[in-house]
C-alpha cells in the first residue's frame, strides 16, 4: 500500500476492485465507510455481489480476468474527455519523456519479443528513453508521437467503451457511470483511492493488472496525496511482513535484488550491475550492512564482506509452482513446510499431492495435523505405496509467542505473548534457532563448504531461558553501529564500509527507542493525530522511516502549494522558508548544513519537485515502465489461460510470458472455448474461514457456522441443471472434479460477453479432508499457470462445468 487503512477516510471516491474488503479486511472497510459517511462515492468492480460490492454506490460486474480491458478503457475515457490532471502529469510523471522511436505494440506483442528455442523473452532496448548524453529527451508540449503520453494515448485508444464491454461483459451504462464517477477524482481538490486485492493479482496478467491501476492513479493525480494511492489489501495478518523479510524467491530482505551465480560473481559485479541512479544508489550500503549482520567480524572490506559465502541463485525458476513441478520431475526430494497447507491452498492440488508422493521426506511444522501432513492417507491414496517419511512438529500459535507483525498499510506492530504454548509446541523462533544450531553441529564434524554455516552470526541465547532472545534478533534486523552496538535510528545511518550492520534496511528504525513512548518505535501506542488527518505518527512504526504516505511530495504543486488547500499534506511555508508536513517527507526536505552543529538547510520546492518520485531512478511516476516488468511496458489485455473466448483486442490470445508447464502433472489446460467446460470459475476467501481452513475448520464454533463446501451458481444455471439451493452438485475442470453444495442466491449471475451468455461461478477454497468440518477442495480444479513477474497462480478465471450430483 502506498497509503494506509486510516487514510481511506480522506477519499472522495473509492474504487474497490478485485477485493472483498468487507469480509477479508473489515478494519480496512471501516475507514472506507467513514469516507462514505462524509459523502464519498464508492465503486466496486467485481464479478460477484460480494459483501463489499453490496455496500457501494455502483457495482460493475465484469468477466473474471478482464480487468486490463476495464482499466485501460477508463484511461481512454479520461484522456478522450480531457479529465486527466495536467499539472500533476506534466510535472510528476514521465508523460513528456521520449521513448525509443522503434518502440511498438503490434497486435498484442511489444517490440523486442524473442523466441530462442522456445525460450521466450523481451529485449527491452526499444522500451528505453531517448537520451541526450546523460539527459532524458523530453517534449513538455506532449505532442511528440514518441513521448510517453502520446504512446499511452494511442495504446488505450483501442479500448473504447463498446469494445471494453464486449470483452468484460459489463453493461455500457454501468461502465460509463464508473468512468465518470472515478474520473471526478482527477481534480486538484479531489482524492480517489484504489483498493485492490486478489481479484487483481491472481491472474496470468496479475502484475500488469496492478500496473494499470498505478497508471490510472498517476493520470488522475491521485498518488502521494491523502485519500489517494494504490492500496493492496494484503494477506494473512503478516503477509506484508513476510515479503519485507524476503519470503519470496527473487529477493533478499528489504527487496534487494536476488544474487545470481551467473551474473553476480563478485560483490563489485553485483554493485555495478544492480545499483541504479537516484535513491537506489544507496543499495551498496544496504547490502554490505546486511552482510555485516550475517557474517559479523568475519566480514571485512578485504574479503568483500564474505560475499562469496552468500548463497547464490542458480537462475532456475524457484517459485511455488515450479517447486511442485520439481517434485514431479524428482529434482526436489525433501520439503520443509512451516505455516502453510499446500495440499489445500496451492493450485492443482490433485496433482500437487501426487507430486509430493515422490518426496523422500516431508516435515510439517504446524499447530494441527493438516492435510499436507496427512497427504499420504488422503482419500484415494494407497499409504502402502507412498515411501515419504513424514515428520509432524507442533508449533506455537500467534498468541503463544511474541514478535512483530506488519499490516497491509506497512505499520509494524509488536505483539506480546498471551499464554504459553501447550505440550511440546515451540515458537517459530525457537524452531529455526535450534534447527540451525543442530545443522551447525553437524558441520563441525565436516562437510561441503562449511565456512558460511560455521561463521554465520547466530548468537541469540537468552541465559536461563529456553526461548531465544527475540530482542537480539530485533536489533539485528533494525541495524546497529558495529563499534558500539548502538541501535541505529534509521537507514540514513547505514554505511558501505562495514561500520554498520543491518538485516533489513526498509525496517531500520523500528527498534529505535521513541523519546516520548520510551519503547522501540514498533511498540508505541501513542494515540494522537495532531494533523487530524488520521496520521497517528507515534502509533506503531510505518516503514520506511515511519513514513505513512509514500511519494508525499506529490500532494503539493511544484511551488509547494497543496493541490487541495482543504486537505494540505506537504506544504512549503514561504514566510518561514521551510516545509510543513504531518508525515516524514518522502523527498529531500532539508540538506545538512556545512557546519554540522547548524540546523539543516530547507530544500526549496522547485528543487525537491524534480525527483518527487524519489525511489524511481528518473524521479518520476512511470506511466510507461521502462524496466521492471517482463511482459511489457504497458498493460495489454490477454485472455486468461482458460477462456471461453478468443481475444477481441489482438491475435495474441494469452500473456506470452506467463509461467506454464508444458509437460508433466501440471500441464493440463482446457482448450479455448471448451464446450465441455463452459463456465468461468473464480475462487475466493470467506469471512467465516481462514485460507485453507486449517485453523478455522479445527475450531468447533467456526466449523459449525460454515460447515459445508459450496459453489455459488446463478439462478439460471441452477434451473438449467435442475438443482436448487442446498443441493449437491459436481464441479469439474480438466484437472479434476469435486462434489459440494449449490448456493443459489444471485451472488453470481451470467454475463453477456460479446453476445454470448456466459455463466460465472464462485467457490471458496477453505475445505479439505482433515479437521472437524471436512469438504472438497476447490484447488482440485485450479490450473498451474502463473503471472510471469510474481509467478502467482491464476486462481481466478478458469473453466469448469457444473452438473447435478446423482444421489445414490
Ligand atoms: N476472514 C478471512 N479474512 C482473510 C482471509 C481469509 O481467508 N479469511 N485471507 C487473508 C488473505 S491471505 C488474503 S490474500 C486476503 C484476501 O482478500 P481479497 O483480496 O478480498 O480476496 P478474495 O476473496 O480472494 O477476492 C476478492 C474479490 O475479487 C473478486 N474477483 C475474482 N476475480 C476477479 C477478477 O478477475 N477481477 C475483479 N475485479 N475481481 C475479481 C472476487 O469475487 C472477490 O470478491 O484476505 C485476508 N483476510
Ligand atoms: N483457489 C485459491 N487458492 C488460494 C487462494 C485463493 O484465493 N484461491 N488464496 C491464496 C492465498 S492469498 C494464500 S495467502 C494462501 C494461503 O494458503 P496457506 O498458507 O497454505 O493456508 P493457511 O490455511 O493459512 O495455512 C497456514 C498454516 O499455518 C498454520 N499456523 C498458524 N499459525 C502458525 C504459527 O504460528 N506457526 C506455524 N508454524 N504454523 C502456524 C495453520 O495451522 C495452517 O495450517 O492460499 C492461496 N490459495
Ligand atoms: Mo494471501
Amino acid at each position: 500500500m502506498t497509503n494506509h487503512f486510516v487514510d481511506y477516510r480522506n477519499a472522495d471516491v473509492i474504487l474497490i476492485i478485485g477485493s472483498n474488503t468487507a469480509e477479508n479486511h473489515p478494519m480496512g472497510m471501516k475507514w472506507a465507510m467513514k469516507a462514505k459517511e462524509k459523502g464519498a462515492q464508492l465503486i466496486a468492480v467485481d464479478p460477484r455481489v460480494s459483501k463489499s460490492a453490496s455496500m457501494c454506490h455502483v457495482h460493475a460486474r465484469l468477466r473474471p480476468g478482464t480487468d486490463i480491458a476495464f482499466i485501460n478503457g477508463m484511461m481512454n475515457y479520461i484522456i478522450e474527455n480531457d479529465l486527466w490532471f495536467k499539472d500533476y502529469v506534466l510535472n510528476y510523471t514521465n508523460a513528456s519523456f521520449l521513448i525509443h522511436p522503434d518502440y511498438q505494440c503490434e497486435d498484442g506483442v511489444f517490440s523486442g519479443f524473442t523466441d530462442i528455442d522456445g525460450k521466450l523473452s523481451y529485449d527491452t532496448a526499444t522500451w528505453q528513453y531517448q537520451m541526450d548524453g546523460d539527459v532524458i529527451k523530453k517534449d513538455p508540449t506532449l505532442q511528440d508521437p514518441n513521448c510517453v503520453f502520446q504512446i499511452l494515448k494511442k495504446h488505450v485508444s483501442r479500448y473504447d467503451i463498446k469494445t471494453v464491454c464486449q470483452i468484460t461483459g459489463t453493461s455500457e451504462d454501468t461502465y460509463r457511470k464508473v468512468c465518470e464517477m472515478y474520473a471526478s477524482s482527477g481534480k486538484r481538490d479531489k482524492a480517489g483511492c484504489v483498493i485492490y486485492g486478489m481479484g487483481i493479482t491472481m491472474h496470468s496478467v496479475g502484475t500488469q493488472n496492478a500496473r494499470a491501476l498505478c497508471i490510472l492513479q498517476l493520470l488522475l493525480g491521485n498518488m502521494g496525496i491523502p485519500g489517494g494511492g494504490v492500496n493492496a489489501q494484503r494477506g494473512e495478518q503478516n503477509v506484508q511482513g513476510s515479503t519485507d523479510m524476503a519470503m519470496l524467491h527473487g529477493n533478499l530482505p528489504g527487496y534487494l535484488g536476488m544474487v545470481y551465480a551467473n551474473k553476480h560473481k563478485t560483490l563489485a559485479e553485483y554493485i555495478e550491475k544492480e545499483t541504479p541512479t537516484g535513491y537506489w544508489s544507496n543499495k551498496p550500503k544496504f547490502l554490505i550492512s546486511q552482510l555485516k549482520a550475517w557474517y559479523g567480524d568475519k566480514a571485512t572490506p578485504e574479503n568483500d564482506f564474505c560475499y562469496d559465502w552468500l548463497p547464490k541463485h542458480d537462475g532456475k525458476n524457484r517459485s511455488y509452482m515450479s517447486l511442485f513441478n520439481y517434485m514431479d520431475t524428482g529434482e526436489v526430494k525433501g520439503f520443509f513446510v512451516a505455516g502453510q497447507n499446500p495440499s489445500v491452498g496451492g493450485p492443482s492440488t490433485i496433482q500437487a499431492n501426487q507430486a509430493m508422493e515422490n518426496l523422500e521426506w516431508l516435515v510439517v511444522y504446524d499447530i494441527f495435523e493438516i492435510e499436507t501432513a496427512a497427504f499420504w492417507k488422503r482419500p484415494g491414496a494407497d499409504p502402502s505405496k507412498i515411501k515419504t517419511e513424514v515428520f509432524l512438529l507442533p508449533a506455537a500459535m500467534s498468541f503463544e509467542k511474541e514478535g512483530s507483525v506488519t499490516n497491509a498499510g506497512r505499520w509494524m506492530q509488536w505483539r506480546y505473548k498471551a499464554v504459553n504454548p501447550p505440550g511440546e509446541a515451540k515458537s517459530d523462533l525457537w524452531m529455526f534457532y535450534n534447527l540451525f544450531n543442530t545443522i551447525r553441529k553437524e558441520y563441525q564434524k565436516g562437510g561441503k563448504f562449511p565456512d558460511p554455516v560455521l561463521n554465520m552470526v547466530w548468537d541469540y541465547d537468552l541465559p536461563g531461558e529456553e526461548e531465544p532472545d527475540i530482542a537480539k534478533v530485533a536489533k539485528e534486523i533494525n541495524g546497529y553501529e558495529v563499534a558500539t552496538g548502538n541501535v541505529l535510528s534509521g537507514f540514513a545511518k547505514l554505511a558501505a564500509d562495514g561500520s554498520t550492520a543491518c538485516g533489513n534496511w526498509v525496517l531500520s528504525g523500528y527498534w529505535f527507542e521513541d523519546k516520548d513512548a520510551k519503547v522501540p518505535a514498533c511498540k508505541r501506542r501513542i494515540n494522537k493525530d495532531p494533523s487530524g488527518m488520521g496520521v497517528f505518527p507515534q502509533y506503531a512504526f510505518s516503514w520506511p522511516a515511519n513514513r505513512r504516505i509514500a511519494y508525499n511530495r506529490c500532494s503539493a504543486d511544484p511551488a509547494g502549494n497543496p493541490w487541495n488547500p482543504q486537505k494540505p499534506y506537504a506544504r512549503w511555508d514561504a514566510l518561514a522558508g521551510k516545509w510543513v508536513i504531518p508525515d516524514v517527507p518522502d523527498f529531500k526536505a532539508t540538506e545538512p548544513a556545512p557546519n554540522p552543529s547548524d540546523p539543516p538547510i530547507p530544500v526549496p520546492p522547485e528543487k525537491s519537485a524534480v525527483d518527487a518520485y524519489i525511489m524511481s531512478e528518473d524521479g518520476h511516476g512511470r506511466l510507461f515502465a521502462v524496466k521492471g516488468l517482463s511482459d511489457g511496458p504497458l498493460p495489454e489485455h490477454y485472455e486468461p489461460y482458460e477462456s471461453p473466448f478468443r481475444n477481441l483486442i489482438s491475435q495474441q490470445q494469452n500473456n506470452p510470458m506467463a509461467l506454464t508447464f508444458k509437460t508433466g502433472l501440471f500441464s493440463k489446460i482446457a482448450e479455448i472455448g471448451s464446450e465441455k467446460y463452459p463456465c468461468v470459475a473464480i475462487t475466493v476467501h470467506l469471512v467465516e474461514h481462514y485460507q485453507s481452513g486449517a485453523t478455522t475448520r479445527n475450531c468447533p464454533s467456526l466449523a459449525e457456522i460454515s460447515a459445508h463446501m459450496f459453489v455459488n451458481i446463478s439462478p439460471s444455471l441452477a434451473q438449467k441443471i435442475g438443482v436448487k439451493n442446498g443441493d449437491d452438485v459436481i464441479v469439474e475442470s480438466v484437472r479434476g472434479q469435486i462434489t459440494c453444495k449449490a448456493a443459489v442466491n444471485g451472488v453470481c449471475v451470467p454475463l453477456m460477453v460479446n453476445g454470448k451468455e456466459t455463466e460465472v461461478i464462485s467457490m471458496p477454497y477453505s475445505w479439505g479432508f482433515m479437521g472437524i468440518a471436512t469438504g472438497a477442495s476447490a484447488n482440485d480444479l485450479t490450473p498451474s499457470v502463473g503471472d510471469p513477474n510474481s509467478n502467482i497462480p491464476e486462481y481466478k478465471a478458469f473453466l469448469c462445468n457444473v452438473r447435478k450430483a446423482n444421489k445414490s
